[in-house]
């Protein structure tokens, strides 16, 4: 295999730990704190996790050598979407277990967590870890979306343990994930299986966080290789001066990484679908304010700029929502009569006739190629697949249109010509930047704290981390405390709640107080590429967000 010389570099470049994971491994242990409850729903919650509800936190701290530790099996799964920083979260969980102990086995489940339930496995070696040290992507063992949630999944899950004597799982994913592995704790522990459960949270789209869990992994590195890009073209529409470019931003649901980038570029326009659902915006609100700014950019003669669009947009505009909703649960209760019909032109009579009278109004409203897309397949946990709805070309159409209309009323004497971009899977597999392999490193290795001091039902947490490295706490974060209970397919679950855009925060706060501003002037800040080497403030600051949240 040929390798990058970058890739050579991060080979040899050793992740930050903060001070207590510097301490021999045998010597750490845990100091347990306060109990825990959740926000909301808490009866609810108790009785549904009866073994592992109220759960305390947990610090990581050194306490004496343990040189008798029994060499452990751990087995290891990447679930959901690729985030940068994944192989270090595995890299340091096997690093930990085999300074612990040379006889203990680290297995990765291949394809996500339908490896557990195909009993798909390898086991890692020194060969295989060092391969993929600091690199972007998953697959080192290969990531899926396949859901584990009946008991069926979970006794075979608990057969394919035995099989390889592992008594630890550590799942890696997003909130969904984390849920499924919080029912699994729950279940094993029930059972007395003897096997732990423990999460990392991963997810570029920031949305698995909250007063423990400052920030998901590689949400550091996809925000930054987005507003490197944001920024290449704000220079080039700042050079050209013909193009308005409306870049959709991944993020399936919360709007955090359009937020960053926002901060990040200062682009003419940024839309936050938490603002327009708290503003009960509709779709033609959001296209009057964009037009609004292109007309009074055109009276600057500026006849370009850049609009930032979340992706998970669509779900928040409160007539969309309640449409997605109404085909989720058309599409959940009668899935079998769906699948007989053929073409898109029945899938849609049938939609429309089954929906309410408002709902009708909106999906015949909607241009073809979004009425398609809104009624494609959904994601294993019934999501509507964000990602593949056109929303900045549903934007560039309406705005575009608008804009005819204000020509002909002799209004917009002005040009308007559109590009648009989506930057998503650009960002999910890049080199983790310092943070995020610091960062997912210190998670694994944190990990195998837990795992050690008998947890079960935790998320690996690591704090303090809008500081240096050396100034970050480790711990663990009981699952079943960030959870509440939500619709989904239709009915409702305990699922973690997702963080979404606090529109009281200070990111926000200092957006809104910026963006009149950078809607008129041309006040783009560019990025420029991810640094790997070279003084810390240029190499190891962490995203703006993370700055601003911990002040
Ligand atoms: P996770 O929540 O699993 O981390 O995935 C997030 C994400 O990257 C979203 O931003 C995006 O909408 C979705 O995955 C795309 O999914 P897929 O990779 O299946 O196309």
């Amino acid at each position: 295999m040929e390798f990058s010389p970058l890739q050579k570099a991060r080979y040899e470049y050793v992740p930050k730990l903060p001070e207590v994971l510097k301490k021999p491994v045998n010597k750490l242990t845990v100091k347990t704190g306060k109990t825990t409850r959740p926000e909301s729903d808490a009866d609810e919650i108790n009785t549904l996790f009866p073994e592992t509800f109220g759960a305390p936190l947990i610090e990581t701290v050194e306490g004496s050598s343990d040189e008798n530790r029994a060499p452990l099996n751990v087995g290891v799964v990447l679930s959901g979407g690729q985030a940068p920083g994944g192989h270090n979260v595995i890299c340091g969980l096997y690093d930990a277990l085999k300074k612990s102990h040379p006889g203990s086995k680290l297995i990765g489940f291949l394809g996500g967590p339908s490896g557990i339930l195909e009993n798909k496995t390898v086991e890692m070696s020194d060969t295989v870890i060092d391969e993929y040290r600091n690199t972007g992507g998953f697959d080192i063992i290969g990531s899926g979306r396949t859901k584990l949630e009946s008991e069926v999944q979970f006794d075979i899950c608990a057969d394919v343990c035995r099989i390889h004597d592992i008594t630890s799982i550590v799942i890696i994913g997003g909130d969904d994930s984390n849920t499924n592995a919080a029912v699994l704790a729950e279940y094993f522990k029930a059972k007395q299986t003897g096997i732990s459960v423990i999460g990392v949270p991963k997810t570029i789209d920031g949305d698995l966080k909250n007063e423990y869990i400052e920030v998901s992994f590689g949400f550091d590195t996809a925000t930054k290789t987005y507003a490197e890009l944001i920024g290449n073209i704000e220079r080039d529409a700042n050079s050209a001066k013909k193009y308005w470019h409306f870049i959709k931003l991944m993020g399936r649901s919360a709007s955090h990484i359009c937020l960053e980038c926002a901060l990040q570029t200062h682009p003419n326009i940024a839309i936050i679908s938490e603002e327009v659902e708290a503003e009960k915006q509709t779709l033609n609100d959001i296209v009057n304010s964009i037009v609004h700014t292109v007309v009074k950019r055109s009276e600057l003669g500026k006849n370009y700029g850049i609009v930032l669009v979340p992706e998970g947009l669509i779900e928040f505009i409160p007539e969309m929502k309640l449409l997605i909703e109404e085909i989720n649960t058309l599409l959940a209760e009668h899935e079998e009569h769906f699948k007989t019909l053929n073409t898109f032109e029945e899938q849609a009579r049938w939609i429309n006739k089954n929906l309410s009278k408002d709902s009708s109004y909106v999906f015949s409203s909607l241009p073809d190629n979004i009425q398609r897309q809104l009624l494609m397949d959904r994601d294993p946990h019934g999501n509507v697949q964000v990602s593949r709805i056109e929303t900045e070309k549903l934007l560039i159409e309406m705005v575009d249109s608008r804009l005819s209309e204000l020509k002909n009323e002799g209004k917009f004497p002005g040009k308007f010509s559109s590009q648009h971009h989506f930057f998503g899977y650009e960002g999910r597999c890049a080199f983790p930047s310092n943070f995020d392999a610091d960062y997912c490193y210190s998670l694994g290795y944190n990990a195998y704290v837990l795992i050690a001091s008998g947890l079960t039902g935790y998320i690996s947490t690591i704090g303090n981390t809008a500081k240096s490295a050396d100034q970050w706490t480790a711990g663990g974060t009981p699952v079943t405390m960030m959870m509440n209970l939500e619709k989904r397919h239709g009915k409702m679950k305990p699922v973690i709640k997702k963080a979404l855009v606090d529109l009281e925060g200070n990111p926000f706060k200092v957006f809104k107080e910026n963006r009149e501003k950078w809607a008129l002037k041309s006040d783009y800040v560019f990025p420029g590429a991810i640094q790997y080497y070279g003084p810390a403030e240029v190499c190891d600051a962490p995203t703006i967000t993370l700055k601003l949240e911990s002040e």
